[in-house]
C-alpha cells in the first residue's frame, strides 16, 4: 500500500552513533547531545527502525575532513584533549585561537564558552562526519531516496575555526560528497541561527544553493544573512537569505517558506536537496525566538519530500531537548511515511520522563493554518518580495 500522500514509497537510510550519548560539552552548556540519543530512543520505541536502513559505518578518517578543513585545525583536533589543553601552553594557545577553548573569562572567574575543550573531541566529530558522508554515499548510490543524520548539521564550523558549538562541518562534507554524482545540490536550513559555514563555503559556487531562514536582530548570533547577501561571482543570487523576527509561527513561517524554496526548486531544479532541521526554530527554544509548532517544522520535510529528489537530512540545533527529540522523531515519521499513523501518545521506554511537561505526546498534529486572515506582517510580505526577486535575477 502507498506509504505517504503522492502514493510513492521511499527508501530511507539512518545513522546513530550510541556513543553520541556520551559526548558533554559541560554543566550548563546549552547544546546538550544527549537530544540525539532521545530522539534514537523515541524513534525505535515508534518501532520507526524497522522502516530503514541503519547505517553501520565506520567513523570519518581525518584525511576525509580535509575535504573542507584545514591541516593544521584537523591536526589541532586530533591532538585536543581537555588533560593536553591543561598542561602544553602551546597547544592551548593554538586551541583558542582556532575558537576552541575558554577566551571569555568573567570577574567572577566564570567563563562562557560556546566550544569547549571536550572530552572525545575528534572521535565526536568524526562520528558525526561520518554518518553525514555514510548519508550522503547512500544517495549517491541510488539506493536511497532519504538519508537522515540527526548528530549532523553543524552548519557554523569554519575551515579552519570551531564556531558556535560546531567543530567540523559535515554540512560542507556532505556536500562536497554530493557532487560528486550530482550536478546541483540544493541546501536549505531552517535551523533558527544563519546557516553561515555553509553559505560561506558554496558563496562563489553556482552548482549549490544554500537557502537559510533565521531570527534575525541585533544581538541574535551569528549577525549575518540580511536578505541582501545574495553570493558573490558565478555565485550570485544562489545564497538566498531570509531574515525573521522573533515570534514568527507556523503560518507566517509558511507564507515564506513554500512560495520561495518552491520557487528555487523551479528556478535551480537541484539534483540532491540537503535540509538541515535545526529544531531551535521550535517555540519554547531555550535560545532563540521563533515560534513554530512541531506540525509547522515538520511540514518543511514533507513539503521537501514532496519533490522527489534526493533528501538529506540532518540535525542542528535545538535546545529545549523534550522538544527536540519530539520534532526529530515525528520528521523520521514523514521521512518513511508514517506520519498518519504514529500515535501523539508517546511510548513507554527509558527516556520516557523526560516527556512529562508535555504530558507524554508528541504533539505533532496541530491546526491546519487559517486561509483567510494572514498572519502575515508586511515586513514579511517584503521579505518574501525580494527573495522571490533575487530567484527570477
Ligand atoms: C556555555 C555555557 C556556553 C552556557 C553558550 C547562546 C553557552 C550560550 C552557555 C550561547 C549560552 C550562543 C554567541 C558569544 C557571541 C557568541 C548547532 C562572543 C544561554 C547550530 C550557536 C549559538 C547556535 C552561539 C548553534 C551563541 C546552532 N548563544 N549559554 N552561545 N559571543 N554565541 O552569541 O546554530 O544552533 O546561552
Ligand atoms: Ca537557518
Ligand atoms: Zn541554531
Amino acid at each position: 500500500s502507498p506509504s505517504c500522500p503522492d502514493g510513492r514509497k521511499r527508501r530511507v537510510c539512518y545513522y546513530y552513533d550510541p556513543g553520541i550519548s556520551n559526548v558533554d560539552y559541560g554543566k550548563g552548556h546549552s547544546m546538550v547531545p544527549r537530544r540525539v540519543a532521545m530522539t534514537h530512543g523515541l524513534v525505535a520505541s515508534y518501532g520507526l527502525l524497522n522502516d530503514m536502513t541503519r547505517l553501520r559505518t565506520r567513523p570519518a578518517s581525518p584525511e576525509e575532513l580535509l575535504a573542507f578543513h584545514d591541516q593544521k585545525y584537523v591536526d589541532l583536533l586530533g591532538r585536543l584533549t581537555p588533560a593536553a589543553y591543561i598542561s602544553d601552553g602551546d597547544l592551548r594557545r593554538t586551541a583558542e585561537e582556532h575558537g576552541i577553548g575558554p577566551v571569555r573569562r568573567w570577574d567572577d572567574g566564570a567563563c562562557t564558552n560556546d566550544n569547549p575543550v571536550i572530552d572525545g573531541l575528534m572521535e565526536y566529530c568524526l562520528s558525526y562526519a561520518g554518518g553525514s558522508l555514510a548519508a550522503a554515499r547512500a544517495l549517491c548510490g541510488g539506493d536511497h531516496d532519504v538519508a537522515i543524520n540527526w548528530s549532523g548539521g553543524m552548519h557554523h564550523a569554519c575551515r579552519g575555526h570551531a564556531n558556535g558549538f560546531c567543530y567540523v562541518n559535515d554540512i560542507v562534507l556532505a556536500i562536497k560528497q554530493l557532487l560528486g554524482r550530482f550536478r546541483r545540490v540544493l541546501y536549505v536550513d531552517i535551523d533558527a541561527h544563519h546557516g553561515d559555514g555553509v553559505e560561506k563555503a558554496f558563496a562563489d559556487s553556482n552548482q549549490v544553493m544554500t537557502l537559510s531562514f533565521h531570527q534575525y536582530q541585533t544581538d541574535f548570533f551569528p549577525g549575518t544573512g540580511s536578505i541582501d547577501d545574495v553570493g558573490d561571482g558565478a555565485g550570485r543570487y544562489h545564497a538566498l537569505n531570509v531574515p525573521l523576527k522573533k515570534g514568527m509561527d507556523d503560518q507566517g513561517y509558511h507564507e515564506l517558506f513554500k512560495p520561495i524554496v518552491g520557487k528555487a526548486m523551479q528556478v535551480f531544479q537541484p539534483d540532491a536537496v540537503v535540509l538541515q532541521c535545526g529544531a531551535d526554530s521550535l517555540s519554547g527554544d531555550r535560545l532563540a525566538g521563533l515560534e513554530l509548532s512541531v506540525g509547522g517544522h515538520a511540514e518543511c520535510v514533507r513539503y521537501l519530500r514532496g519533490f522527489n529528489a534526493p533528501l538529506l537530512l540532518l540535525g542542528g540545533g535545538g535546545y529545549t531537548i523534550n522538544h527536540v527529540a519530539s520534532c526529530w522523531c515525528y520528521e523520521t515519521a514523514v521521512a518513511v511515511g508514517k506520519e498518519d499513523e504514529i500515535a501523539d501518545e508517546i511510548p513507554h521506554h527509558p527516556y520516557d520522563h523526560y516527556y512529562r511537561s508535555q504530558g507524554y505526546k508528541l504533539q505533532c498534529r496541530t491546526e491546519a493554518p487559517g486561509s483567510l486572515s494572514s498572519g502575515e506582517n508586511k515586513d514579511a510580505a517584503a521579505i518574501r518580495v525580494k527573495a522571490l526577486e533575487h530567484l527570477s535575477a
